[in-house]
């Protein structure tokens, strides 16, 4: 009986992970159809031999006497029980081994490279040109081109992490010192959820990211924006905001590119404004949540870097995530 529901209990489990965002389910690219493809003949075969054994189960355990005589035969036994398992442990073992080689051969020279960096509890996020030299760094999201293929260099600042975007790739670990490499390709344009997917402290589960998918003049528009320094705002209130930035240590820990920020330990904000979510796909990205986020970062996201800021009054508080918003 308990064998049977788990066996139904299996089943169901696909159909629980299936969903619009974030889901190995729904391959976007062609590594994650790859990896979509070996999960079904796994599946499907594994499947089929479940039954086919409990099948030989119920007539061993139920069968008259003639059938259970068949069953005893040595032919069977030996073609069941060593001939069968054998040959196809080893095809699949061939299978998936072979399907893993293509997908990292296949695509063998990108044209782009990013650099990823794992940090708690967030992702630092380096374009880098075609002699490894970065462009540009941002954080917390990538924007890759539709159609091409994109070479990731995984890297950690601190702990073991896990680059995982289950639309369009495998998951691969982020190790300090040692650099993993990860091919993203994506068939559509759209916005895929990553996750960290290797626990790495208290606010793991907050540490997750988005792939945006464009067509190529859009995101060539994206590169070149990002690679600019910050908009000189001329609004008095944002004025006032990029003033409250300067005058309260903000960047000690946050760059903005075209001002004295420069700090490193935390998300680069030079674009912020134009990212689709903050602190690491924790909260939409608007002028609420970024006040909010500044007042009460560690109630949001209790023993992250970012000590909360409640010195602000109301009005600076806007006028301070006013600027930050407008810096797209
Ligand atoms: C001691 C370092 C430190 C200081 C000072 C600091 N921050 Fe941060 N900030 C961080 C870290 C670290 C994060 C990332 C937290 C996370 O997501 O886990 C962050 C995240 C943010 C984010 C979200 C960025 C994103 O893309 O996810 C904003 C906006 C921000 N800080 C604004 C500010 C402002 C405004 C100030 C000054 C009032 C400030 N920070 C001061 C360290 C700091
Ligand atoms: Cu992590």
């Amino acid at each position: 009986m308990s064998v049977l529901f788990s066996f139904l209990l299996l089943c169901l489990t696909p159909s629980l992970a299936w969903g619009e965002m974030q889901s190995a389910f729904e391959p976007k690219g062609n590594n994650a159809a790859e990896i979509a493809d070996i999960m079904w003949v796994l599946f499907v075969g594994g499947s089929l031999i479940f039954v086919a054994v409990i099948i030989l189960a119920g007539i061993a355990l139920f069968g008259t006497n003639a059938q259970r005589h068949v069953l005893a035969r040595q032919e069977l036994i030996i073609g069941g029980g060593i001939v069968f398992p054998v040959v196809t442990l080893s095809a699949l073992l061939v299978y998936s081994f072979a399907s893993g080689a293509i997908h990292i051969g296949r695509n063998a020279a990108p044209q782009e490279r990013i650099e990823v960096i794992g940090e708690l509890w967030w992702w630092r996020v380096r374009y880098l040109d075609s002699r490894g030299n970065p462009l540009f760094e941002t954080a917390n999201e990538l924007r890759i081109p539709v159609g091409r293929a994109i070479e990731v260099l995984l890297k950690s600042g601190d702990v073991i992490h896990s680059f995982w975007v289950p639309n369009l790739a495998g998951k691969i670990d982020m190790i300090p010192g040692h650099v993993n490499r990860l091919q993203l390709h994506a068939a559509a344009p759209g916005v895929y959820r990553g996750q960290c997917a290797e626990y790495c402290g208290a606010q793991h589960a907050k540490m997750a990211f988005y792939v945006i998918a464009q067509e190529q003049t859009q995101y060539d528009a994206w590169l070149s924006l990002q690679a600019q320094p910050a908009l000189e705002p001329a609004d008095p209130f944002l004025l006032h905001g990029r003033q409250l930035f300067l005058d309260n240590r903000c960047g000690q820990c946050h760059a903005v590119r075209g001002t004295q920020a420069a700090g490193q330990i935390g998300p680069e904000l030079t674009h912020v404004g134009g990212r689709h979510a903050i602190a690491a796909g924790t909260l939409p990205n608007n002028s609420g949540t970024i006040a909010g986020w500044i007042s009460g970062s560690q109630q949001i996201k209790p023993g992250n870097r970012m000590p909360s800021f409640n010195q602000f009054s109301g009005e600076e508080l806007r006028a301070l995530a006013a600027y930050l918003e407008s810096l797209q």
